[in-house]
């Protein structure tokens, strides 16, 4: 995949299992940067310029970020039409 796809999220973050789920169950390849909440990583001004929400998960691509996990798994259904995790109908 051309630009890598990069996920910024916490070990243990809920709606970060959702996204890793998703990319996991068709295999994508991606990077994946874990923030230490702890240490308040997410509200770091390199991370808040990527997400000024100062919250994880983050899906980088390329030069285009989705900051919202639901967002992140229409965005992953928009680049691969052979691969649709909510479907092309409403059945
Ligand atoms: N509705 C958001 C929720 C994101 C969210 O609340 N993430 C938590 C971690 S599970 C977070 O970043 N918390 C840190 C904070 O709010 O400071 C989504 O689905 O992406």
């Amino acid at each position: 995949m051309n630009p890598p796809i990069e996920l910024f999220t916490f070990q243990g973050s809920l709606f970060g299992w959702r996204v890793q789920l998703a990319l996991a169950i068709n295999n994508f390849d991606y990077v994946c940067n874990y923030l230490d909440p702890v240490k308040g990583e997410h509200k770091a001004l390199d991370y808040v310029a990527l997400n000024p929400r100062g919250k994880v998960p983050l899906l980088k691509h390329g030069e285009f970020f989705v900051r919202e996990s639901i967002a992140i798994l229409v965005y992953l259904d928009s680049l691969y039409p052979e691969w649709q995790l909510f479907g092309n109908t409403s059945q």
